[in-house]
């Protein structure tokens, strides 16, 4: 039951963007007592919507100008938060009228969208004038699975710096293998979106299906809902439900 409630939490952890050793934490603290981090990305009436910006457009001069923070938040954060509403609107209009014509277009919408809101929001809460220095937990994370602060440093800023156009340089935690990880990131999304806990996958590789089903991808993925565990889907979405209480 803790070792449960101990991956929930962390999990958390990872949706909110926000990287901790459980390792390290579990010396100081009880993993059932840190506070869980959600990031707030809808309004009341579950709409995407952005927070207002948790500064001034100007407070980060010099290293980041007020013209750049005010482009980036009205211009790019913005839109990419409507166009996930259209998405998701075109998807429910898609389930009504049962015409999956367009529905690649919109998943890729939705997933290129609804990434660079999760994203820009992180982003924008990861930033702050006053600067500052990681918590003693998450230093010690870092030692233990970059070596130093200055090793991290210099990968992350390595993965940033050599992503092929746009994209991003991320620090991230994975629960399930307890290890802080940096991850280089085209665009926002290719096709994930971030902070989703996989409950339930259909693997659409030909090694699958192939040997029976060959090129016919559907008959498969018809066929398996007859050999669903709908127990683990469940169990997996009361897990993933916790972490957002
Ligand atoms: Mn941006």
């Amino acid at each position: 039951m803790s070792n449960r409630r101990e991956f929930i939490k962390g999990s958390a952890i990872l949706a909110a963007g926000f990287a901790v050793s459980s390792e390290a934490i579990a010396k100081n603290t009880k993993k059932a007592d840190l506070p869980v981090y959600v990031d707030k990305l809808t309004d009341d009436s579950g709409k995407y919507a952005a927070l207002p910006l948790p500064f001034a457009f100007d407070a980060l001069e010099p290293v980041i100008d007020a013209r750049t923070v005010e482009l980036h938040y009205q211009f790019h954060h913005k839109p990419a938060v409507a166009n996930a509403n259209k998405a998701e609107e075109a998807l429910a209009h898609a389930r009504e009228t049962s015409d999956f014509a367009l529905v690649k277009h919109y998943e890729k919408e939705l997933a290129f969208s609804l990434s660079s809101h999760i994203l820009h929001t992180i982003y924008w809460t990861n930033l702050s004038p006053k600067g500052g220095t990681p918590s003693a937990e998450l230093s010690q994370a870092i030692d233990q699975h970059f070596g130093s602060f200055d090793k991290l440093k210099a990968q992350l800023l390595a993965a940033a710096n050599g992503v092929e156009a746009s994209g991003w340089g991320i620090l991230g935690y994975l629960p399930s293998t307890k290890k802080l990880i940096v991850l280089q990131c085209e665009n926002h999304q290719k096709l994930t979106t971030w902070g989703v806990i996989p409950l339930l996958v259909l693997d659409v590789w030909e090694h699958a299906y192939y040997l029976k089903y060959q090129n016919r991808r559907g008959e498969y993925t018809s066929a398996i809902f007859g050999v669903l565990n709908w127990d683990n889907v469940s169990a997996r979405f009361n897990s993933a439900v916790r972490q957002s209480a």
